[in-house]
């Protein structure tokens, strides 16, 4: 049922991710504009990244129709397969952003999807379809819903503490292509209502060369409320040094909604990630998609990682800093197991394992 009150009136509020979860939805990879020679090296990597978070917690990978049998076949019986028609494979964008109230009922929120940007400066053409998948996850949900018909909004924009805290960026949430009617204030309204918080943190950029106008999912990532994931370089030459420094000032000079400073740890970032020639070549151009050339760098940050109830799927970029990543994360979380899982060919597509992965958080039955 779509509902026309507000999650803060009705008192549903998002969870932080790192609180329990009932399962995970993933959407299987194919356009050959986004993904090289039409997905098959990226299907295997969701493969992978499947079968790791389904140690944890039940998946679905939602699929469309061309590649259902495709999908089924290299996926384990233990993971649902379910046909629905999708432009990419973004869930954590365009799912819903799933609310929880005291008694554990569950709700979602349908945020309207442009592509980040539509045809100002969006990354494909059409989008309709990712647009109707919230609606339709929730009707497989069997829950209701809040719709709002006119809020540009994706899941890797914000992160939330579930204590009243979300954190954003200026460049995502401000930029002209998404609402750029609205005044930030009315901005931060809408964020209030819709996610049930008190405090909205804006932190200034995401990534360098961040092609969704710089997703807070791959800048910092919540640990636990109070603590944070830093994508972070020594490098001052490197133009990552400047975003990450000016985060992690602006984090270091808040406090939460619960009026908590900040502990943050800097995860280091790999060296830079660039496309190769071959890889370029593997990927169709079309008028419309964004680009991928070769020698061009990609986004890489080891914080656009999965939280699940057990564990942590984080990516591998076959660099000596994986290491170090695993080390840092395992000393952050003591009671999840901690997994990479090679993600270059999800990078290639844009994004990383934060953003092909949506958690829906533990109803009480
Ligand atoms: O990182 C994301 N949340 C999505 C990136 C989309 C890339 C489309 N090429």
């Amino acid at each position: 049922m779509l509902l026309n009150s507000s999650p803060k009136k009705d008192g549903f509020r998002m969870p932080g991710e790192f609180e329990q979860h009932e399962a995970c939805y993933m959407i299987w990879p194919e356009r050959p504009d986004n993904w090289r020679l039409g997905g098959k090296p990226a299907q295997h990597c969701f493969v992978e990244v499947a079968c790791a978070i389904s140690q944890f917690e039940p998946v679905t990978m939602l699929t469309s129709h061309h590649q259902y049998l495709n999908a089924r076949n290299m996926l384990p019986d233990h993971i649902r397969v379910v046909e629905m028609s999708n432009n990419d494979s973004w869930i954590r964008d365009y799912g819903p952003s799933f609310l929880i109230n005291h008694h554990g009922e569950l709700r979602g929120v349908d945020w309207r999807f442009n592509a980040w940007g539509g045809l100002l400066d969006g990354l494909y053409f059409p989008w309709d379809k990712d647009d109707l998948m919230a609606q339709k996850i929730c009707e497989l949900e069997h829950i209701d819903c809040y719709s709002l018909e006119n809020f540009i909004l994706e899941g890797c924009s914000i992160h939330v503490d579930g204590e009243g805290t979300l954190i954003t960026t200026e460049e995502c949430l401000l930029s002209e292509g998404r609402n750029g009617q609205l005044s930030q204030s009315q901005i931060e309204a809408v964020l209030k209502e819709y996610f049930n918080v008190e405090k909205i943190i804006w932190l200034k950029h995401g990534c360098y060369l961040d092609e969704t106008n710089g997703h807070v999912d791959n800048i910092i990532n919540y640990v636990r409320p109070g603590e944070v994931v830093l994508s972070w370089t020594d490098d001052q030459n490197d133009p990552q040094y400047e975003i990450s420094k000016e985060c992690e000032d602006i984090l270091m000079n808040s406090v939460d909604a619960q009026g908590r400073p900040f502990i943050i740890h800097k995860l280091h970032c790999p060296t830079p990630v660039l496309i190769t020639e071959e890889e370029s070549k593997g990927i169709d151009a079309i008028n419309g998609t964004f680009p991928r050339q070769a020698g061009d760098r990609l986004a890489a940050s080891y914080v656009n990682y999965y939280t699940a109830n057990g564990g942590i799927i984080f990516p591998l970029f076959d660099d000596p800093k994986d290491e170090d990543a695993q080390k840092l994360l395992e000393q952050l979380y003591p009671d999840r197991k901690v997994m990479g899982v090679k993600a270059r060919e999800i990078l290639l597509g844009g994004g990383n394992i934060h953003c092909i992965t949506q958690n829906v958080p533990k109803r009480a039955k």
